[in-house]
């Protein structure tokens, strides 16, 4: 089968102004405001909660610019694309304000967050159905013996945290299995971002649609990332 991947990362400016808008800065808090038009201009609606379907609130195909703050991810179709579009954009989970890649703007009809809902850096797993985080999703903190739905569906993930998770091709932990941990580790000021992006879970060396239980901490010899270290190195003021 041949399908167009798009991998289309929002091209954020940088920048140490987490929102435009007085609010508080605080570490946790994960909001995305998008804009209708460039450099956050035109009109805008500030999300804080998973979006299935963005012409409820007038911004169906329509953001080209935004500020946000977390993990979040739009995709071309409602409810998440499902499985028809292969599509990614992504922002920068620590990025501030921008205009989105061309190729992403105009085009987001609805919109998630990845991690947990609570704290932004807490440990925690995201499993799709979808390549790319499209589709149905499996998510939570803790050990999950089977996957309800997503079992032996899930074709990309994200963990956030500092912990590690093994991922297992049988339920109730057993079978081949994949310790993932957090890969890439951003900061800005003192907030702090782990987190580790699979995109097709076939790069971790497990067939896609195989896993069927998760077990929190690294129980494989088979590790991705490596726990904690190097974020510390960067982190001069702790
Ligand atoms: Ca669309
Ligand atoms: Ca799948």
């Amino acid at each position: 089968m041949n399908f167009i991947e798009f991998w289309c990362f929002l091209a954020f400016i940088t920048s140490s102004n987490l929102n435009e808008e007085g609010v508080a800065a605080a570490g946790d808090f994960r909001y995305l405001t998008g804009y209708a038009g460039p450099n956050q201009t035109g009109a805008h609606y500030q999300f804080t909660e998973y979006m299935p379907d963005l012409s409820m609130v007038q911004m169906d195909n329509t953001i080209e610019s935004s500020c946000g703050f977390g993990f979040w991810v739009i995709y071309d179709a409602v409810n998440y694309d499902q499985l028809n579009n292969d599509t990614r954009c992504t922002t920068a989970p620590l990025g501030g304000c921008g205009n989105w890649a061309s190729w992403c703007q105009n085009l987001g009809s609805s919109l998630r967050y990845a991690g947990s809902p609570y704290g932004l850096n807490d440990d925690y797993y995201s499993l799709y159905e979808g390549t790319n985080f499209r589709g149905k999703e499996f998510r939570g903190n803790t050990n999950a013996a089977d996957l309800d739905d997503l079992d032996m569906a899930v074709s990309s993930l994200i963990v956030t945290g500092q912990s590690g998770w093994t991922f297992y091709t049988d339920v109730n932990f057993t079978g081949s299995n994949v310790c993932v941990f957090a890969n890439v580790h951003a900061s800005n000021g003192d907030i702090h971002l782990d987190y580790a992006m699979i995109t097709h879970v076939d790069t971790l060396g497990v067939a896609d649609n195989s896993i069927r239980s998760v077990a929190r901490g690294c129980l494989s010899e088979s590790v991705l990332g490596h726990p904690g270290g190097e974020r510390r190195g960067q982190d001069a003021s702790n």
